[in-house]
């Protein structure tokens, strides 16, 4: 049976991953950059749900964002996405974590999403993952992953999960901030090291990675549910996946 207690404790655990990033991006030079009064906070008009988000100047970074979603014990979700600078092709930052209390179920998505799939660059960008990965044995099979192509804006070390997982609680602050930190490192190492790919490159990766994204991304059918089409087809195109409204695609 999942009791109030179980729920304020998911709640509290979310909660505190975002603490602890916000923490994280602060102590490395981020400022907070103001959203629009639509995107940085919607409630639900059906149900018992918000939904909030942040953006962040970050030296080294051309965008950062982080999103939080608190429905109850329905849904808990923290999603942030983080965009190097063009000049550096270091992998993207994406991080998607959901609960969803009724089921029990986890869906923990997070990975150093490569620009692409190349031996030199794995080399170069993943020995830290790989050791981290190989910590947290539960989080290393991509065998639910059916939306996305595991092959396109993923690495092999991804850390993902897909299902019941009651051990939630104890073992994602810890891999979090493994995870993160070790982000960090990979920042420090690439900002001063020339990457393989030139700024135009990088650029159009990016450019593709939003438009890939805005077209398969589960969140918007869930957004939809909440908070309204119109609503949902705002948030995506101009918070989330800024890049994929002027391709042209
Ligand atoms: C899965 N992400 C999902 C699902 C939802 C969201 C509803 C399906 C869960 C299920 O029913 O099994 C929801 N995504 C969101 C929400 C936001 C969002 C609420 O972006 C809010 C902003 N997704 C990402 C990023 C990654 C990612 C950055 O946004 C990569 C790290 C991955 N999400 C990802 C993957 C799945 C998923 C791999 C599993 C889907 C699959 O089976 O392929």
């Amino acid at each position: 049976m999942i009791n109030s207690t179980d729920s304020k404790d998911n709640i509290f655990i979310f909660d505190m991953l975002r603490i602890q990033l916000d923490s994280s991006i602060i102590a490395n030079g981020g400022k907070e950059i103001q959203v629009d009064s639509k995107i940085k906070e919607c409630c639900s008009q059906k149900r018992d749900s918000v939904i909030k988000s942040w953006l962040w100047d970050v030296p080294g970074f051309r965008r950062w964002r982080v999103t939080r979603m608190n429905s109850g014990n329905s849904i808990q979700v923290l999603n942030t996405v983080a965009y190097p600078e063009y000049a550096n092709d270091q992998p993207i930052l994406g991080v998607d974590i959901l609960w969803f209390g009724v089921k029990r179920k986890l869906v923990a998505v997070l990975d150093f999403q490569p620009l692409i799939q190349d031996d030199q660059y794995f080399l170069k960008y993943y020995e830290e993952l790989k050791t981290i990965r190989n910590s947290f044995n539960e989080f290393q099979s991509t065998e639910n992953m059916n939306i996305y192509d595991s092959s396109k804006y993923f690495s092999p070390w991804v850390l993902f999960y897909n299902g019941k997982f009651d051990l939630f609680q104890s073992y994602l602050p810890d891999l979090f901030s493994q995870f993160i930190d070790c982000y960090w490192n990979l920042t420090l190492k690439s900002i001063n090291q020339p990457g393989d790919l030139n700024p135009k490159q990088v650029k159009n990766i990016h450019i593709d990675y939003d438009v890939y994204n805005a077209e398969r991304d589960p969140a918007h059918g869930l957004f939809k549910s909440y908070y309204g089409k119109e609503w949902s087809d705002y948030f995506v195109s101009n918070f989330l996946f800024p890049l994929a409204l002027n391709s042209g695609k």
